[in-house]
């Protein structure tokens, strides 16, 4: 560190254009992130509140009181208005919690039965937790087996995950059906919704074929559900739900000494955003039931576009017919590492998985961004087949 500080104006200068690298969202190319340039509104709020901390909630117990009425709000749309929970930084931390109320329900036990496709914040818990993942594969459209997730069950078993809205593919499991395991088991039922909780609810007054994924069944006994995903809220915004809010103090700490008096942590962080809160419940409140319908009727729209477009392109398909606004891109002409290399040199900022580039349609993709990607893919793809075919003709001499 310097000795003496800079003028505020050098300071911005120089962050101005240390900052130019970074991808922003409205650019357009971020085709692989499942975030969002947060709302302007969110934003103007977030700014006001940056010096609350919900880690001392007698400090601040209006932003405590906005936090369980933004717990109530998404309780309400996952078929629970009583449902207790928090606003955490990120859906890695609500799933941390979730496995931690989940082992802390029985200690005697620590497997927990997970899809092969849950999101690598499982392992994290399970490495911080002492808990054994218990793999299962997943069936030919891309869900947990069930068949599967019934005989991975022993006298180990504490808890199973569903993904309502897969990280690979924006696949939803069967939760009903591992809802009945759950019960018949007496095993905890962890939905991640991290993705999908700001999806499902809204693609079900679009449409009535919504696949069930939460509190309205029985077994389900915590669900993540991010905010700074496609809630449009600012980072860092997580949320985790529980079925019932005295759950929660399975993980509790009592911490005796705060400036606001004594308090219950129940959450991994101490020290805590209470802006993000008040940004979320601010953006519930503007945006209501029908702000976030339009948010999800876009994107899907979109995402029906870059799914035809990409049928029509020679070398390309789709993984699965899309359930969300994700969509899965394979090849069975040319490796899919090449394809990701070449939009990557276009710029485009996708993200590549074993078998597949994944596209997330955010709301800040718009109409002319999916259709100069699809051009993108359509020349790569060309190029590709032309660099194939001459290797093929050399090969035969
Ligand atoms: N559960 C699921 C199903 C997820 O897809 C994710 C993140 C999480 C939990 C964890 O959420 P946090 O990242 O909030 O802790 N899924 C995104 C992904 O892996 C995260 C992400 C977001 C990655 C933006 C890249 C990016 O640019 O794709």
């Amino acid at each position: 560190m310097q000795e003496k500080g800079l003028p505020q104006k050098a300071v911005l200068t120089e962050l101005q254009s240390k900052l130019q690298e970074d991808h922003t969202h409205n650019s357009g190319k971020i085709l692989g992130s499942m975030c969002n340039a947060p709302h302007t509104f969110a934003k103007q709020v977030y700014i006001k509140c940056l010096e609350k901390n919900l880690g001392d909630p007698g400090l601040f117990p209006a932003t405590a009181r906005l936090e369980r009425e933004a717990i109530h709000m998404l309780g309400s749309l996952l078929s629970n208005p009583t449902a207790g929970g928090h606003i955490v930084s990120g859906g890695t931390e609500a799933n941390i919690l979730a496995m931690w109320v989940a082992r802390n329900s029985n200690k005697k036990r620590n497997e927990v039965i997970v899809p092969v496709s849950a999101h690598i914040s499982f392992d994290k818990a399970a490495d911080l937790l002492n808990l054994k993942l218990i793999r299962v594969k997943l069936n030919s459209m891309f869900q947990i087996d069930v068949t599967t997730t019934k005989e991975a069950i022993t006298s180990k078993t504490v808890a199973i995950v569903g993904i309502a809205g897969t990280t690979e593919l924006g696949v939803v499991d069967p939760i009903a059906e591992l809802s009945e395991i759950a019960v018949d088991h007496d095993l905890y039922l962890h939905v991640d919704a991290a993705f999908g909780g700001f999806v499902l609810p809204f693609l079900k007054i679009i449409g009535p074929s919504v696949p069930e994924f939460d509190f309205g069944l029985p077994g389900v006994r915590s669900i993540t559900m991010d905010p700074h995903k496609m809630g449009l809220a600012p980072i860092p915004a997580g949320g985790i739900l529980f079925r019932e809010e005295a759950t929660m103090n399975l993980i509790g700490k009592r911490v005796p000494y705060l400036a606001g008096g004594a308090t219950e942590h129940t959450t991994l962080l101490g020290t805590r955003s209470g802006a993000s809160t008040v940004a979320v419940w601010t953006l519930l409140k503007h945006l209501g039931k029908e702000g976030y319908t339009t948010v999800v009727k876009n994107c899907m729209r979109l995402t029906r576009k870059l799914a035809e477009g990409v049928q029509r392109i020679s070398g390309v398909n789709l993984v699965i017919p899309p359930t969300m606004n994700i969509v899965g891109i394979k090849s069975d002409m040319v490796k899919i590492e090449l394809i990701a290399q070449e939009l990557r040199n276009k710029g485009w900022a996708i993200s590549l998985f074993l078998n597949h580039i994944r596209i997330v349609v955010m709301p800040h993709v718009k109409l002319l961004h999916i259709e100069t990607f699809l051009n993108d893919l359509e020349m790569v793809m060309d190029k590709l087949d032309k660099g194939r075919r001459l290797s093929l003709d050399s090969s035969s001499f």
